[in-house]
C-alpha cells in the first residue's frame, strides 16, 4: 500500500472556533478541504510517530467518509495504532475516555455537536489531545497557521477498512482497531456510580424519560439505563442515531427538545427527563414541569456529589465559564473549595483537571462534566441526577431545587440568543459595546448601579497562557450581569448571545416566572446595544 503525497493549496478559514471547525458539508466536500485541515493537525503536533489516535464521531452525514480518509491519513502519516469505533461512532465523552484509557496520542471526534446534520447541514472536527480533552488554543492556533501554509498532504492508497466488524486490520505500516463503541464508556460509567442502587431506584418504580434526539448517546443510553440498570424498555426514545438527527436540530433546550419538556409537562409524566445533544457531550434536565437551569444543575451536583461514591470523600473544586450563573460559586463557597471562572468552551478547563484543581465543570449552555474525563458529558449529568434522586428518595427534582434556592439563593438566569445575523452587524454591535465601557461604570441602568464594565481577559492559572476579548461584562453592584458575546460555533452569518443573571436571596421571591424577574435586565440590555437599531431584530429567536 503506497503512501502518497498530494499537492494542495491552502483554504481560508481553517481556524477552530470554540470547539473545532464547523463548516456546511459541501464545504468540506471540497477536494481536499478535509484532508488540508487533518494534514494541518499532524503538521502542527509532535512526537507522535508509533503512538496510538483514536477516531470517532456522532454518526452525522459525513462522519463515515470522513473517518475512512482520517484513518489512511493517520496511518501515512506515521500512527502506530489507530482506535476506531464500530461504524466511526464515539460520543465525545466515550472519545475522551478511550484516549485516556489506552493512552493514545489524541483523537479525533467528527461533529458539529448540537448543529444539524445531513446533506446541506454542519460539520465538524476537533482535534482531542492526550491528556482527551479539546487540544488547548496553542494548538489550535498552530494548526490554523499550518493551514495556511499547506503545500502537500499524505494518504495511503488503500481500500477502505471494514468499520463494521470489531477487531485489527493492517492498514500500511499501522494497525487500525475498531473497537465497541459504548462498552469502554459503560464500564467507565460502572466504576463511578452505585450501580446497584440506582437500579433499586428503578425497580421501585421510578419513571425516567431519556431523549437521545436520534444523536450519538441512543446506543450509550441504552446500554446503561436499560440494559445495565434494568430500566423499562423505552426508556430511551430517539435512541437510534441517524445521519440527519431526523431532521432536528439535536440541541437539548426547552426550543428543541419540546417533546420532553411537553412529556414532563403531563400529569403522568416521568420522574426525571433528560435529552442529550448530537455528540453527548450537552444535557438537559428536567422534573415533572420543571426545568433545571444548567447553571442551577452544575450547582446542585456540586452541593450533592457526596451521594456519588466517586465523589464520596469530596470535590476539590467547580470551574465555569465566565458567562454561566454564580450559583455553582455559593456552593463552593460553602463548600471552602476553590472555584474559578474561564472563558467559554471546554478546552479552557483542561489545566484545571489536569492540576486536580478542580473536579466539576460547567457551562451554562448545557453542559456539566467532572475529572472522569476532559470534555462534557451528557449521560454523566443525568447519571448524577438519578443518584441524587436515590440518595434523597422521596425527593422529587423540583424539591430539590428548590431546598437548593432555600439554602444558597436563587440565580435567575436565562440566554437570549439573536441568530443569524449580518456578520458586520454583529462585529459593529460589540465594537460600540467596546467603545463605550469606559464610560459605564457608575451609571444607572435598569435602576441598578453599574460596578465595572470590561472585556473578560483570562490567565490560565496553570500554565499562565492568556486569552482576551472573551465577552463584554457589565457587573451590577447588587451583583446582576448583563454579557454578551458572539458565538464561536456558528455556520452561518453571526449569532449573538446575551446573558442575563439576576440573584435573589428572598425564598419568598423564588416564584417568579424567569422572564418576568430578568425583564428590567433584558431591555436594558437590548437597549445598551442597540440589538434592534443594529439588527433588526426586536426579540431573540432563542431563550434558554
Ligand atoms: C457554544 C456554547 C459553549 C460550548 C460550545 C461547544 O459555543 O456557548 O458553552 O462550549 O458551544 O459545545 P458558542 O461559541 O457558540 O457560544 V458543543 O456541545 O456544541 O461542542
Ligand atoms: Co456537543
Amino acid at each position: 500500500m503506497p503512501v502518497v503525497t498530494v499537492a494542495t493549496t491552502p483554504f481560508e478559514g481553517q481556524r477552530p472556533g470554540t470547539s473545532g471547525l464547523r463548516k456546511k458539508v459541501p464545504v468540506f466536500q471540497q477536494a481536499h478541504y478535509l484532508e488540508n485541515f487533518v494534514q494541518s493537525v499532524f503538521n502542527a503536533l509532535d512526537g507522535y510517530r508509533g503512538t496510538a489516535l483514536v477516531v470517532g464521531g456522532d454518526g452525522r452525514y459525513l462522519n463515515r467518509q470522513a473517518a475512512q480518509v482520517i484513518l489512511k491519513m493517520a496511518a501515512a502519516n506515521g500512527f502506530g495504532r489507530i482506535l476506531v469505533g464500530r461504524g466511526a461512532i464515539l460520543s465525545t465523552p466515550a472519545a475522551s475516555c478511550v484516549i485516556r484509557k489506552y493512552g493514545a496520542f489524541g483523537g479525533f471526534v467528527l461533529s458539529a455537536s448540537h448543529n444539524p446534520g445531513g446533506p446541506h447541514e454542519d460539520f465538524g472536527i476537533k482535534y482531542n489531545a492526550t491528556n482527551g480533552g479539546p487540544a488547548p488554543e496553542k494548538i489550535t492556533e498552530a494548526v490554523f497557521a499550518q493551514s495556511r501554509e499547506i503545500r502537500e498532504f499524505r494518504i495511503l492508497e488503500a481500500e477502505d477498512i471494514d468499520l463494521d466488524r470489531l477487531g485489527e486490520t493492517r492498514l500500511g505500516d499501522a494497525v487500525v482497531e475498531v473497537i465497541d463503541p459504548v462498552a469502554d464508556y459503560a464500564e467507565l460509567m460502572e466504576r463511578l456510580f452505585d450501580f446497584d442502587a440506582l437500579a433499586g431506584l428503578f425497580r421501585s418504580g421510578f419513571r425516567m424519560r431519556y431523549d437521545a434526539m436520534h444523536a450519538v448517546t441512543g446506543p450509550y443510553a441504552a446500554e446503561i439505563l436499560e440494559r445495565r440498570l434494568g430500566a423499562p424498555a423505552g426508556t430511551v426514545i430517539n435512541g437510534v442515531p441517524k445521519e440527519d438527527f431526523g431532521g432536528g436540530h439535536p440541541d437539548p433546550n426547552l426550543v428543541h427538545a419540546h417533546d420532553l419538556v411537553a412529556h414532563m409537562a403531563r400529569p403522568d409524566g416521568a420522574d426525571l427527563g433528560a435529552a442529550s445533544d448530537g455528540d453527548g457531550d450537552r444535557n438537559m434536565i428536567v422534573g415533572r414541569n420543571f426545568f433545571v437551569t444548567p447553571s442551577d444543575s452544575l450547582a446542585v451536583l456540586a452541593a450533592n456529589a457526596r451521594l456519588v461514591p466517586a465523589y464520596r470523600d469530596g470535590i476539590t473544586g467547580v470551574a465555569r465559564s465566565m458567562p454561566t450563573s454564580g450559583a455553582a460559586d455559593r456552593v463552593a463557597e460553602a463548600l471552602g473549595i476553590a472555584c474559578y471562572e474561564t472563558p467559554t468552551g471546554w478546552k479552557f478547563f483542561g489545566n484545571l483537571l489536569d492540576a486536580g484543581r478542580v473536579t466539576f465543570c460547567g457551562e451554562e449552555s448545557f453542559g456539566t462534566g467532572s475529572d472522569h474525563v476532559r470534555e462534557k458529558d451528557g449521560l454523566w449529568a443525568a447519571l448524577m441526577w438519578l443518584s441524587i434522586l436515590a440518595g434523597r428518595r422521596g425527593s422529587s427534582v423540583e424539591e430539590i431545587v428548590r431546598d437548593h434556592w432555600r439554602r444558597f439563593g436563587r440565580n435567575y438566569y436565562s440566554r437570549h440568543d439573536y441568530e443569524a445575523i449580518a456578520a458586520d452587524a454583529a462585529e459593529g454591535l460589540m465594537a460600540n459595546l467596546r467603545a463605550h465601557l469606559g464610560s459605564l461604570a457608575g451609571a444607572t441602568l435598569a435602576g441598578r448601579k453599574v460596578k465595572t464594565a470590561d472585556d473578560f481577559a483570562y490567565t490560565d492559572p496553570i500554565d499562565g497562557s492568556t486569552a482576551a476579548k472573551q465577552g463584554v461584562r457589565v457587573l451590577f453592584e447588587d451583583g446582576s450581569r448583563i454579557i454578551y458575546r458572539l458565538s464561536g460555533t456558528g455556520t452561518e452569518g453571526a449569532t449573538l448571545r446575551v446573558y442575563l443573571e439576576r440573584f435573589e436571596p428572598n425564598p419568598a421571591r423564588h416564584d417568579i416566572p424567569t422572564q418576568e424577574a430578568l425583564a428590567d435586565l433584558i431591555s436594558a440590555s437590548r437597549d445598551l446595544a442597540e440589538i434592534e437599531k443594529r439588527t433588526g431584530m426586536a426579540a431573540p429567536t432563542v431563550i434558554t
